[in-house]
Order: C-alpha cells, then sequence, then structure tokens
C-alpha cells in the first residue's frame, strides 16, 4: 500500500476498533489506523504483522495528518472512540485536515441526540456524517456486525460497499446466519445485514433501541431460568438443557443459545456451576436506560424494556436486598408436583415467548413514535432485516418479523399481525398460569408481568382512563372527551368542592 491509497480510516483501536479494523482488512480494504495513545497504534500493527493474514492492509499512523493524508477522497474516517467527549475531541482534531465531501462514520454507541448535532454542525462545514449503530460487540465487529447507519444518501452511497461487505450475513430465504469465518476468510453471500436506516440520528436511535429490547430479551430469559430454579427445584444444568431444546424451536436465538452454555458450565475453582458462584448485581452502560427514558418522554408504553432496567437496578442493591430478605415476609415456595412439572416447563416456554413478542411490539411501537417526532421515515421490515445476523438479539423469530412487515409495512402493532396474534392467542393461557405461580409463590417475575399487563391493556377496547380524566377535570380543570361526541371535542364540569355534596341534576 503507497502512503495515499487506503480505502478508510478508522480511529479508536480498542476492542471494538481493532476487530472492525481487521474485519475490513480481511475483506480487501487498506486501512489507515490511528490511536490517541500511539503506543497502542504500534502494538496493534506489530500484533497484526505476526498473527493476522491480511496484516498487509493495515497501516499504522502516529500522526493525524498523515493519516488523513493517506486516505482516498472522499475520505471516509470510522470513529471507534469512547462514546461522549471523546467523540466530540476526536472531530475537531480531525477537522484541520478534512476537505468538502469527507465523511465521518461514528460507530461508537453515541446518544442519537449527539448524533442530530454532530451531523447538523459537520454538515454547516461541508464534512458528511454518518451515525452507524454497531452490534455484535467483539465477535460481530471482527466477523459480521449488524450495522445500523444513517445520514445523508449520498455518504451512505460511499460507504455502503464497505458497510455491506463487512456485515454479518444472513440466509436470505431462511433469515439464519450464516456461520463461518475465520481471519483471512471472511464469509461472502447471503443478505448483508447493514442497510441505511434514515436521516442524522436514526441510526444510533435504532441501535439504542435495539439495545433496549436487548435487556428485556435477557431479563425474560433470567426470569425463565428463576422459575424453573425456585418452582421446580431444578438444577442449572437441568435448566441449560431446557434452553437447549427451546433453542430448536421458535426461541431459537443467540441468546438462549449462550444461557444453555452458561447453566451447564462448572466453575472451575469450586466445581459448583458457575452461574450459581456468580454474584446476582447485573450492570449497565446505559443504553437501556436511555431507551426507557425515552419512551418516558414520548410516551410510548414500553413498560416491558422498563422493567428490565429497573429489575438491573434493584440486583443491584444487593446488600439491601440481603438485609430486607431478613424482614420482609413472602409466601412459602409450594412445589410443583412431579404430574405437572412437563405442563409448567411448557408454561414458562409460553411466557417467554409471548413476552418476547411483546417487547419487539414495544420497541417498534418506539421507534414509530420517534420517526413522527424527529421527522424520519423508517422501514421496519429493513430494521428487522439487519438485526437477523451478527447482533447480539439474532434469532429465528426476527424472520416472522420481517415476514409480518413484507405482509403489511403499515403494521400498527407487531401483536396485530396473524401469525403473532395466533402465537399470543396459543400461548397466553400457560404465560397467566406463570405470572400466577409467580405472584402466588413470591418470585419476582417483573419482566412476564409488564409484557402481560402491556398486552391486555393494548387489546382493552376500554380502559379506567376515564375516571383518571374525571379526576383531572375534578382538581385542575384539565377538560375530558365524551363518548358520545366526537374526537377532538373538549369539556369540562363546574365541580363541587371535595366533601360538598354531588351537584344536583334535575
Ligand atoms: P472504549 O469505549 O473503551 O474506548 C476506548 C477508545 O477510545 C480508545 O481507543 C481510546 O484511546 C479512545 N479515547 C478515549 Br477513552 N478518550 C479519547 C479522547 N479524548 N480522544 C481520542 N480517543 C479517545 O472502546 P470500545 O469498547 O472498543 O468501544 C468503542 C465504541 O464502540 C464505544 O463508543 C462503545 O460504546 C461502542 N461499542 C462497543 C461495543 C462493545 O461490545 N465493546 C459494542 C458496540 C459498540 P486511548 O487508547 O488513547 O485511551
Amino acid at each position: 500500500m503507497t502512503a495515499k491509497n487506503a480505502d478508510i480510516g478508522l480511529i479508536g483501536l480498542a476492542v471494538m476498533g481493532q476487530n472492525l479494523v481487521l474485519n475490513m482488512a480481511d475483506h480487501g480494504y487498506n486501512v489507515a489506523v490511528y490511536n490517541r495513545s500511539t503506543d497502542k497504534m504500534k502494538e496493534f500493527v506489530e500484533y497484526c504483522k505476526n498473527t493476522e493474514p491480511s496484516h498487509e492492509r493495515v497501516i499504522g499512523h502516529a500522526d493525524l495528518a498523515t493519516f488523513v493524508l493517506s486516505i482516498k477522497r472522499p475520505r471516509k474516517i470510522v470513529l471507534l472512540v469512547k462514546a461522549g467527549t471523546a467523540t466530540d475531541l476526536t472531530i475537531n482534531a480531525l477537522l484541520p485536515f478534512l476537505e468538502k465531501g469527507d465523511i465521518i462514520i461514528d460507530g461508537g454507541n453515541a446518544l442519537w441526540t449527539d448524533t442530530i448535532r454532530r451531523e447538523k454542525e459537520l454538515r454547516a462545514k461541508d464534512i458528511e456524517f454518518i451515525g452507524s449503530g454497531v452490534s455484535g460487540g467483539e465477535t460481530g465487529a471482527r466477523f459480521g456486525p449488524s450495522l445500523m447507519p444513517s445520514g445523508t444518501r449520498q455518504a451512505w452511497v460511499s460507504l455502503e460497499p464497505i458497510w455491506t461487505a463487512i456485515a454479518a450475513k444472513v440466509d436470505p430465504v431462511s433469515g439464519q446466519p450464516l456461520e463461518g469465518g475465520e481471519p483471512g476468510k471472511p464469509v461472502v453471500g447471503g443478505f448483508s445485514c447493514a442497510e441505511y436506516i434514515g436521516p442524522d440520528g436514526s441510526g444510533h436511535y435504532v441501535k439504542m433501541v435495539h439495545n433496549g429490547i436487548e435487556y428485556i430479551d435477557m431479563q425474560l430469559i433470567c426470569e425463565a431460568y428463576w422459575l424453573m430454579k425456585h418452582l421446580l427445584g431444578m438444577k442449572s444444568d437441568e435448566i441449560g438443557k431446557v434452553f437447549e431444546e427451546w433453542n430448536k424451536g421458535e426461541l431459537s436465538s443467540f441468546l438462549i443459545e449462550i444461557t444453555a452454555d452458561i447453566l451447564q458450565q462448572k466453575d472451575p475453582m469450586s466445581k459448583e456451576f458457575l452461574v450459581d458462584m456468580i454474584l446476582d448485581t447485573a450492570g449497565q452502560k446505559g443504553t437501556g436506560q436511555w431507551t426507557a427514558a425515552n419512551a418516558l418522554e414520548l410516551g410510548a408504553p414500553a413498560n416491558a424494556i422498563a422493567a428490565a432496567v429497573y429489575a438491573r437496578a434493584l440486583s443491584s442493591v444487593k446488600e439491601e436486598r440481603v438485609a430486607a430478605s431478613k424482614i420482609l415476609k413472602g409466601p412459602k415456595v409450594t412445589a410443583i408436583p412431579e404430574s405437572e412439572r412437563k405442563a409448567t416447563i411448557e408454561a414458562i416456554k409460553n411466557a417467554l415467548y409471548c413476552s418476547k413478542i411483546c417487547a419487539y411490539a414495544q420497541g417498534f411501537q418506539l421507534i414509530d413514535k420517534a420517526q413522527v417526532a424527529y421527522n424520519w421515515k423508517l422501514n421496519f421490515g429493513e430494521i428487522s432485516q439487519i438485526w437477523r445476523g451478527g447482533c447480539i438479539i439474532r434469532a429465528r423469530f426476527l424472520q416472522k418479523i420481517t415476514d409480518a412487515y413484507a405482509l403489511n409495512s403499515r403494521l400498527k402493532n407487531l401483536m396485530l399481525d396473524p401469525y403473532f396474534t395466533e402465537e399470543m392467542n396459543k400461548g397466553q393461557e400457560g404465560w397467566r398460569k406463570v405470572i400466577a405461580l409467580a405472584v402466588t409463590n413470591g418470585i419476582p417475575a417483573q419482566g412476564f408481568a409488564a409484557a402481560l399487563a402491556y398486552y391486555d391493556g393494548y387489546r382493552s377496547a376500554d380502559l379506567p382512563a376515564n375516571l383518571l380524566q374525571g379526576q383531572r377535570d375534578y382538581f385542575g380543570a384539565h377538560t375530558y372527551e365524551r363518548k358520545d361526541k366526537p374526537r377532538g371535542e373538549f369539556f369540562h364540569l363546574d365541580w363541587p368542592e371535595p366533601g360538598r355534596p354531588q351537584i344536583a341534576i334535575e
């Protein structure tokens, strides 16, 4: 590679950056690399020389000027630095060296409103800015992530060949991820899990909702495990085998697959099952919280996604929970008789599948609210398509979502698609039974319960919000609409003072 012919540049050589560079190099692209600490860049280039078949395509630069000048125009420069201030600092450092039409691609987990701001600021300087969600962690970045880019169409056209080449691939008919991928031998062919999402911050927004769905997907799996453990007294490896079975059917997914493995893993130190030795406090990096907070802001009913964030928060107060467990009483768990064991496991599976459908319905309902609020026009079928491979929530079930939006691109709610309606109808008896069992036995299952409350609320033609609106009009003259008048006509009653007799009606 000569000094001026890199196809693309990348800044930020931590886990994600290094792996994405190698992925691009394996696909035949010359990649210029730069990192704030030069030592890390040198170490990486050295590592590539010793171990990576595509090492000749990775060229390190110790200063930004030569890095930028080495890239073909219009320059494409990917940022994989810590999201937030580091992104702004890096963009500002780059700007003096960029020219009209050059493209910065932020692959970090940026807050979508930051992406909207950055895109606007850079557009005013004639620099293109693509915010691209990158999902799949380290392995995804190396062998095929799910990519959710947004910005101008013109910038996307320039990036598209590289992004579609390096993304995960799925079988176009079955929707199943194409396995394989080893250093120097990338997966080629199949449907690429990179698709243009829309303008400015929409890619990062969709990635954020993806993470919100990931939170609840994981929480629901944990609740299924916990119910099998406490209601049925099953050992970790037995539960792992159940997940292995479930992975052969409609629940088949990356998360179910790894759950089966985790539950059967022994701890090298204690020789117990490792999961029983892991402290029950969950961490979070914030994207689930952003999703729930934005759902609240936009008034989208994403209660199951929020429940997953709250469940992590509750898990984090371990010491308080230990103290409370000695004070606050609950019911004694009644063991399920042997004769009902199989049916209970089946009911837990129903609860998991129905709740999962609700979680995705909430995620898409939220994206729908956002596209109105931010003036985007998003394609839900394409979004579900690019989640089929590479990312953490990849699942067989996503093909059903793709099919649902192919059947009706204006579907109001996923649960209204004939396939999903039928699945909810089939599974709800077991789902309700499991929640009743959890409640009567005092076993927390907030994800399942929140999802069912959403389902029951959504399918209710009438809700008690009539009384709520009456209360609002009583204390705050907030007015109400009437059932016997057209929507949009508002009424107010001059209510009596609290405690005074009702207004007499002749
Ligand atoms: P980190 O998020 O840990 O960021 C480390 C990188 O940021 C290093 O290259 C570091 O340079 C650079 N950096 C920092 Br910190 N401050 C900087 C500054 N002021 N100026 C320039 N560079 C700076 O790396 P990561 O885990 O590889 O993630 C990269 C991005 O991808 C993040 O936005 C993350 O949210 C996102 N993401 C991560 C995953 C994942 O699974 N890890 C998945 C999807 C997306 P240094 O070497 O000089 O300190």
